[in-house]
């Protein structure tokens, strides 16, 4: 590797650092170095200076350790890789004792982390904003069969963040916060870098938070930051939440004038400087902050309102109407009372034009952030086809009418270098021997993987990796959490987060059923092993309950010698980003069953589908897109579409006890979870109030699918069987993920959004 242009070796510098070898340095001092290193090579990578920037304004940037990834994308992961297995040392262990910084729940902070990485690559004038969470979203601990939350610390004294000079002063009703800036890194593969701001206060005390995840919510100055807000929560977490919010959008908008002022702008010309990408509503309020802060340097309210209109676009990642943001008058009066008035006459401004009263930002007490930003923004955009036409079509209608020219679709991606390149070096090198490395930079070269379609030897090894890494996950989840299954099994993964629209429940009925029929004397061919990952919010009880479900099954199974050697039930603990690392590229099939109409897009089925899974779902967010894509043959699909769905919910015509009283079959599985057998397992107020919920509700509509999803999940492990057939679905799924990578749907915004140059 060349540093400020002098080729240098790692093995020197660490002799140089410390005086001794690689072999003799304790794990610490080597990742100590290495990062060091990293972050050298990066300050010496240009960024884009051009005139107009991207401010990517999130909450949460879920990035995942990142010594492999920048290693990678600086071009040196193999060099590195080499020159530590010279010297008896692997970067394995390096890549264990970095502590994954949580700062995302899910999908939605994943996919802004994955943005930051295509910004960098495309070489994009673009920032990530957010903030500095000391504690990120809660570990997740297994206690009991029952989920419990515990704090989890990640940044130490090396880590990746960068102090900055850069400080400002926030008020808050009554009081006032300093702030600081902290910066990552973001290098871009073989490219330039782009930065990831977060925002942290400079009197956050740690010391408030012991063992549990619980504290005092109300001392504002202390806690802002230490906690990433769950996806639920409860009256006091909320207000907290809105103090993050405006703490974060204040900062961020005292630094894009900042650095437009630097650059010469006159503020009356400031959307040609920057533009602002609100991810969700989350920052929602930076459309009030930045007409305040225009005021502030002298322009009048008219002219403030139309630059900020002309700045601001607004990403929209869900249509379920309680995750739509909606603040009560009240908790704004209280935390930002210099922004209502502004909210206020925004909202009367519509109020004085436009008729449909559904579209009005104040309603009953209630400011609606999402209402604010389509009005106030140029841009309004789903993150899949699908997702795009049921808020054109149905949930934003109201507002599409009013606007149409704002709505667009930008399908979500992954970016290939963490997904691929660095998760599945094997499958990664296997491509690049067969297509060479242009894949690399233009992910659509994966399509020439189509022309192996029936090379035998090709197909043969394929499934040898595929194999590898089911061996490597198997040993790997031994060695960290214990668990134990057989790596012949046919592997069929659930991970993301705990909802209950994603239908975790209803693969947990599957279970049941299977276990029936096992009893029964109707064995699988296969054994089956039936993977699960999810956190579920704190206080979102349902789906803590069904978690509860799903750890009293792999109980009960693991103790049932006859039915435990063809199934198997396996819940790891704590779900991350480097969990999914190892389970993705282990995957046979990728459960994707939300109820259609209610997963934006998924981002995990796209990950899956690079390494060769095989999508088992319901006509979905993207999957939609994914089915086009690869064909009938090399996927699998069920259930009610999503029209069918929406016009259930618009009759209220869904009754589940009647699907349950006229099917035999699932009235068992579903009686299972209230039976003497899994009450021993488990709680009984628990296992008790999911029954109940599903039978007299089942607000997702587990019961209409369920009879196709047995059967068509049944095929699925039929036709794996064919093991060379199966082999041609993986190359047709790898050969058509290219409109998958981020790049594509980075390059998509920047095309029709922010124009950057
Ligand atoms: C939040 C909440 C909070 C209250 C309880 C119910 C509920 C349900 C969902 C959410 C998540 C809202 C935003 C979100 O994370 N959306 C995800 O964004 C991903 C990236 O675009 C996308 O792939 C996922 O489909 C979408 O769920």
């Amino acid at each position: 590797m060349k540093i400020n242009g002098k080729e240098k070796n790692f093995a020197t510098i660490v002799e140089q650092k410390y005086h001794k070898s690689i072999a003799m340095c304790s794990t610490e001092e080597l990742y100590v170095t290495l990062l060091e290193t990293v972050k050298e090579l990066a300050k010496e990578k240009e960024s884009n200076e051009g005139k107009k920037k991207l401010y990517y304004i999130s909450a949460e940037f879920l990035i995942g350790k990142l010594l492999s990834n920048n290693l990678i994308n600086l071009g040196i992961y193999d060099e590195v890789k080499k020159t530590l297995e010279n010297n008896g040392r692997k970067l394995a262990e390096l890549e264990e004792f970095e502590v994954e910084p949580s700062l995302g729940n899910g999908g939605l902070g994943r996919l802004a982390a994955c943005f930051i990485d295509s910004i960098a690559t495309l070489g994009l004038n673009g920032d990530g904003v957010g903030l500095n969470y000391h504690f990120g979203l809660f570990k997740q601990v297994f206690d009991k069969n029952l989920q419990k939350e515990v704090p989890n610390p990640w940044i130490t004294e090396e880590s990746w963040l960068n102090k900055t000079e850069k400080e400002y002063e926030v008020n808050f009703g009554g009081f006032k916060v300093k702030s600081k800036m902290y910066d990552i890194d973001v290098v871009g593969y073989n490219n330039r870098t782009t930065k990831l701001h977060l925002f942290d206060i400079a009197s956050v005390d740690e010391s408030i938070v012991g063992e549990t995840i619980d504290f005092n919510k109300e001392e504002i100055e202390k806690n802002l930051t230490l906690f990433l807000y769950p996806d639920d929560s409860d009256d006091k977490g909320r207000l907290l939440r809105v103090y993050q919010q405006y703490f974060m959008v204040s900062n961020a908008a005292y630094l894009i004038i900042e650095e437009a002022l630097e650059k010469g702008s006159n503020l009356h010309d400031l959307a040609d400087y920057a533009t602002v990408q609100i991810n969700d509503t989350h920052p929602s309020m930076v459309i009030p902050e930045l007409i305040r802060q225009l005021q502030e340097h002298g322009i009048l309210i008219n002219e403030a309102i139309e630059i900020v209109t002309k700045m601001c676009a607004y990403t929209n990642h869900t249509i379920l109407a309680e995750a739509l943001e909606k603040w009560p008058i009240a908790f704004l009066d209280k935390v930002v009372p210099q922004l209502m008035p502004i909210i206020r006459e925004l909202d009367n401004r519509i109020k004085g034009k436009v008729k449909d009263e559904s579209t009005y930002i104040i309603k009953d007490g209630l400011v609606h952030m999402a209402h604010m930003d389509i009005h106030y923004g140029y841009s309004v955009n789903g993150v899949a086809y699908l997702h795009t036409e049921i808020l054109k079509n149905t949930e934003l209608n109201n507002f599409y009418k009013l606007y149409p020219e704002k709505f667009n679709n930008k399908t979500n991606g992954i970016t290939f270098r963490r997904w691929l390149m660095e998760c599945n070096p094997e499958l990664s090198k296997f491509v690049t021997d067969l297509i060479g490395d242009g894949w690399k930079k233009d992910a659509n070269e994966l399509e020439k993987l189509g022309n192996y379609i029936n090379d035998d030897k090709v197909l043969d090894n394929l499934l040898a990796i595929k194999q590898d890494k089911k061996r490597e996950l198997k040993e790997y989840l031994k060695e960290t959490q214990g668990l134990e299954f057989d790596d012949n099994s046919i592997y069929d993964i659930q991970v993301k987060r705990l909802h209950e629209y994603k239908r975790q429940q209803m693969n947990a009925l599957y279970v049941i059923h299977k276990y029936f029929e096992i009893k029964e004397g109707k064995l699988p061919k296969r054994p089956i092993t039936v993977f699960f990952g999810a956190k579920a919010a704190p206080a979102y009880i349902i789906a803590k309950d069904i978690i509860h479900l799903i750890l009293c099954l792999q109980q009960i199974i693991d103790n049932d010698p006859v039915v435990s050697k063809y199934l198997k039930v396996v819940m790891v603990e704590n779900y991350n980003v480097t969990l999914a690392e190892k389970m993705i590229p282990a995957c046979d099939v990728s459960e994707q069953i939300s109820l259609a109409s209610k997963e934006a897009s998924g981002t995990g089925n796209m990950k899956f589908m690079l390494n060769g899974a095989i999508t088992l779902g319901t006509m979905d967010g993207a999957n939609v897109e994914i089915a086009e894509l690869v064909g009938e043959d090399n996927i699998y699909t069920f259930g009610e579409s999503s029209e069918t769905v929406i016009e259930r919910y618009e009759d209220a015509s869904y009754v589940s006890r009647d699907y349950y009283e006229e099917n035999e079959s699932l009235q068992k599985a579903v009686d299972f979870i209230v039976s003497d057998e899994v009450l021993k397992a488990g709680k009984k107020e628990n296992l008790e109030r999911l029954y109940n919920e599903l039978l007299n509700k089942d607000w997702f509509m587990t019961f209409p699918d369920f009879d196709d999803y047995v059967e068509t999940r049944d095929k699925v492990y039929d036709d794996y069987e064919d093991r060379k057939s199966w082999a041609k679905k993986m190359l047709v799924n790898i050969s058509k993920a290219g409109f998958f990578s981020s790049d594509r749907t980075i390059a998509q915004y920047n095309e029709e959004i922010w124009k950057l140059k």
